[in-house]
């Protein structure tokens, strides 16, 4: 197998091969040391890679998904309108809620004349328009690419607009070169809410409050697991930020225990509610059913109180009666078959636990951006070397708050409690892989290719951008940013549904009859329709 491997990158010039594999890494636990991966560092101009921007990963991913926000995307009209509505994460108006503004689009379309002589008057007229038609309480602000270069003050304009409107005006410099992948944008978001938006509320919260952090409601997935929680007798204080609100967000300080779906996404918020309020995080993963099984007494543990503890059992034994008949329908088509998966910065690694309850093992699993903790775990969080472009997005240092500021476990309980469960800590993805299965980070187009040839794999799970690649090879892909339309695969009724999904996906008979058309003439040189004229 290292061998197999080595050949993949052995076909790359010198300096490319350096590079490459140093992100691959063939998973070994009898290994002496911890195996180490590199992350989060810049692709090799030339290679098409699939990762994105900054700006996606500040509006498209965390900000996005607010629904009582409007957020005017301060740049040329692509970068709004390719961020519309694409990723799924969905909304609804709950009771008591008025504002839901995810279907529209806003930006202010910058043209030439605006990136030569600046674009603050634009934006502000456009805050303006807004606030005319909307009436909105929140407008976010996010800035791409040209409004960087050109120096436009996107911070004082929200000061201006928030004076002369009285309302909530917050500002994202997320331009899209800041930072090496969506992973920078990320953090400016995070950075953004915590400054400005979580601990301005003053909400009363039961004893079993939490927060779910990293989950956005794609497909549906956080009405899923909202719906087992409540059951349970979880108040769900905020989702950041699937179907979330500023509303909500703003009260997150006042939950008894934040639940972390998405830690590439979410850990810095994580991190600084616990710096600044003392909440502990509990790493969770509600996608598969063994592991949301894992994650609800996981929580039950941290409360630790009899009454929810049966009925966490309760609950979890009436879900599994409902969908386990739906499972064992479709679990004996997928038994045995191998997956490849590759997608942004958790899911690679989430997903694994649903193949698992499929009897299915996962071959290869790679992210788009991910940092080394995110394969690694917390642990090498001291030993990841600063570079210039992680140094370019600002770190907030937050001291305790001297009114908020408390502890729900006593020092013994949780030093206790940290020895059994997720506590305050991510373990990564390259503990849980089996020996000889490949990790790895930032692939692309011909490393794709290469691996289908050498693994095989029944199905190669990953996006919009490597699907058709995919499919033309012959090999069923499932995409796990969108779920290809379908949903909500998380929780157990998105257990059954997954199922059901890629069982249909594996008994296709219509991988074996794909014949791309390089394999039966020239592409550049190409032919008219022929057959038609
Ligand atoms: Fe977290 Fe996400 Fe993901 Fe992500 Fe994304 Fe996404 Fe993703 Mo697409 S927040 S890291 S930046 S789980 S949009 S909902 S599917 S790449 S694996
Ligand atoms: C993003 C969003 C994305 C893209 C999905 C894909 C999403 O990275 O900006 O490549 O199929 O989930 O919508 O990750």
């Amino acid at each position: 197998m290292k061998d197999h491997l080595s050949r993949i990158v052995d076909k790359y010039p010198a300096n490319i091969f350096k590079n490459r594999k140093e992100h691959i890494v063939l998973v070994d636990h009898d290994s002496e040391n911890p195996q180490t991966i590199t992350a989060n560092t810049r692709t090799i101009p030339g290679i098409i890679t699939s990762r994105g921007c900054c700006y996606a990963g500040c509006k498209g991913v965390v900000i996005g998904p607010i629904k009582d926000a409007i957020t005017i995307t301060h740049g040329p009209i692509g970068c709004g309108y390719y961020s519309w509505a694409t990723r799924r994460n969905k909304a609804r108006l709950e009771e008591g809620e008025t504002d839901n503004y995810l279907n529209y689009c806003f930006s202010t379309d910058l043209q030439e004349g605006d990136i030569v002589f600046g674009g603050e008057k634009k934006l502000k007229r456009a805050i303006k328009e807004v606030v005319e038609i909307f009436h909105p309480q929140n407008i976010m602000i996010c800035s791409t690419c040209p409004v960087g270069l050109i120096g436009d003050d996107i911070n004082a304009v929200a000061a201006w607009a928030e004076q002369e409107f009285h309302i909530k005006v917050l500002a994202f410099s997320c331009e899209g070169y800041k930072g090496v992948t969506q992973s920078a944008g990320h953090h400016i978001a995070n950075n953004g809410l915590i400054k400005n938006v979580v601990g301005t509320g003053n909400t009363v919260t039961g004893k079993y409050s939490v927060n779910l952090l990293g989950e956005y409601n794609i497909g549906g997935d956080s009405w899923e697991i909202e719906r087992v929680l409540t059951r349970i007798g979880y108040e769900v204080v905020s989702v950041m930020t699937g179907n979330g609100s500023i509303a909500k967000i703003k009260n997150a300080h006042l939950a008894n225990l934040n639940l972390v779906q998405c830690y590439r996404s979410i850990n810095y918020i994580a991190e600084m509610i616990q710096t600044k309020y003392g909440t502990d995080w509990l790493k969770v993963n509600f996608i598969g059913v063994q592991s949301c099984i894992e994650s609800l007494r996981d929580m039950a543990r941290y409360f630790d109180d009899p009454v929810l503890i049966a009925r966490t059992e309760e609950v979890i034994a009436e879900e599994l009666d409902e969908i386990m008949p739906v499972i064992n329908h479709y679990q004996p088509l997928c038994v045995g078959k191998t997956a490849a998966l590759f997608v942004g910065g958790s899911r690679a690694l989430h997903y694994q636990y649903l193949f698992q309850d499929l009897g299915m093992e996962t071959v290869l699993a790679g992210f788009e951006f991910a940092h080394r903790d995110d394969y690694e775990g917390s642990e090498v969080i001291p030993f990841i070397k600063e570079d210039a472009d992680s140094k370019n997005i600002e770190t907030l240092h937050l001291e305790p708050d001297e009114k908020h500021y408390r502890l729900v476990l006593s020092r013994e309980k949780y030093e206790t409690l940290k020895k059994q469960i997720p506590l305050n800590y991510f373990g990564g993805m390259i503990k849980v892989m089996k020996n000889n299965s490949v990790v790895i980070d930032d692939i692309n187009h011909y490393e794709i290719d290469e691996f289908l040839k050498l693994l095989k794999p029944d199905i190669f799970c990953a996006g919009i951008k490597e699907k058709y690649q995919i499919h033309k090879s012959g090999v069923f892909s499932k995409q796990l940013h969108s779920y290809d339309y379908t949903g909500p695969y998380a929780g157990f009724k998105g257990a059954a549904a997954f199922a059901r999904d890629i069982a249909l996906g594996l008994t296709a008979p219509v991988w074996n009859m794909i014949r791309p058309p390089w394999k039966t003439e020239p592409m550049l040189e190409g032919s008219l329709i022929k057959e038609v004229i």
